[in-house]
């Protein structure tokens, strides 16, 4: 026979449970309302989960030497919460491209970024702040996180700082760049679009001359993962600010992709090189589940970024860019001219396509750094531009 204690206590718990079987429903309402808008207020806040390297915080870690171009990419993701409403899809996304958690790819504290980032990184992934929350702005873009980044770029790193947040005080910024964007939203919401720079050349997508960003994770145009005018599109909305309105970017910036907004057409990705490394930036909401295919799987756009990002013939570019620049430091007159116009060169067959060619001008580059044994060439420089030239002409040839 079953005592009153007995009764009453599984009246409570069947209670207990009525009531948490109305707070899960709840929730799920919420995400479910959530999953609608890229608002504020209507994200549910997630914490990032890190994954730090071993030598985290020891002095000089990581590898004293420079990557080889058939080692993988090491990716360093800076974040305080999981964009837009926990969706977590930057790290399916380098999960679908063979990263690992520990191995090359780890997961930090925005405020991490003032520690300095490891020589091992080669690509900084600093995710949306959807949530707007100040502190991880203010981390992202106090001046001794900028310094680290601009060394790491400027060594041969690749940045992407995704600039699209709720911060209506802020923002995160970038090396090279001034300002943050303006928190504000396309006029058409879900229409993104793919700029002639995007196309190359010939003015078409899905051919060989595409750049690298809009070819997907295989980088070989023409195939199902590239990008395309309406894939990049996504409901609501597809950028938060744009990198017009509040930010100046750099001269040489290239615009790869826009949306409309009060004024007109207005990037949301650009890239730029400083020193060896790239800075891509974009306002786009692309850890947001929308994005396709939705939900919180890797997305199309993501990959495409991401391998881009990871591919180190695809950074040449800027490699030669880093070159050009160290000799108009160390090596004026007519040295100098004779050995910029072969990198010059080098890059316009890089930008054609013709990779051959452009390994060939760096051999001659390297071979006429060896051959002037000018006063105004130190050894270790002579020593310096030739491994990077080779290294170069290595990842032209993979
Ligand atoms: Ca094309
Ligand atoms: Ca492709």
């Amino acid at each position: 026979m079953r005592s009153p204690h007995t009764i009453i206590r599984r009246l409570a718990m069947t209670l207990v449970a009525a009531a948490l079987l109305a707070g899960f429903t709840h929730l799920s309402t919420d995400a479910q309302q959530a999953k609608r808008s890229t608002d504020a207020g209507k994200l549910r806040k997630q914490a990032a989960r890190f994954v730090h390297r071993a030598d985290e915080g020891e002095p000089g870690r990581g590898r004293k030497a420079a990557p080889r171009a058939e080692e993988p990419a090491v990716v360093d993701v800076y974040k305080d919460h999981n964009a837009w409403s926990g969706e977590n899809r930057d790290e399916a996304t380098l999960a679908a491209l063979g990263k690992v958690l520990g191995a090359d790819h780890f997961v930090h504290p925005v405020s991490e970024l003032a520690d300095g980032i490891s020589p091992d990184t080669d690509v900084v992934l600093i995710t949306s702040n959807g949530f707007g929350v100040r502190e991880t702005s203010l981390a992202q873009s106090h001046p001794v996180a900028q310094a680290n980044l601009e060394a790491f770029v400027r060594r041969g790193g690749v940045a992407i700082v995704d600039m699209g947040d709720n911060d209506r005080e802020g923002g995160f910024t970038a090396p090279g760049a001034s300002g943050t964007p303006d928190m504000i939203f396309p006029t058409q919401p879900s229409d993104a679009s793919l700029t002639a720079a995007a196309a190359g050349e010939d003015g078409m997508l899905g051919t060989a001359d595409d750049h690298r960003l809009v070819r997907g994770a295989d980088g070989i145009a023409g195939t199902s993962d590239d990008l395309d005018q309406s894939n990049i599109d996504a409901c609501c909305h597809v950028a938060h600010g744009n990198l017009e309105d509040g930010i100046a970017l750099p001269p040489g910036a290239v615009v790869l992709m826009t949306a409309l907004f009060d004024g007109g057409s207005k990037p949301i990705v650009a890239e730029y090189c400083i020193g060896y490394g790239r800075v891509i930036v974009d306002t786009v909401t692309k850890e947001y589940e929308s994005h396709r295919p939705g939900g919180t799987g890797p997305s199309l756009f993501m990959l495409s970024l991401f391998a881009y990002a990871m591919d180190s013939q695809a950074q040449a570019a800027c490699r030669i860019n880093g070159l050009i620049e160290s000799v108009h430091t160390m090596q004026p007159g007519t040295t100098g001219a004779l050995l910029e116009a072969r990198l010059k060169a080098a890059r316009a067959d890089i930008e054609g396509g013709r990779m051959e060619a452009a390994a060939g001008k760096l051999h001659a580059f390297a071979n006429l750094v060896r051959s002037r044994r000018s006063p105004r060439i130190a050894a270790p420089l002579i020593a310096e531009w030739t491994e990077i030239a080779a290294e170069i002409v290595r990842a032209l040839r993979r």
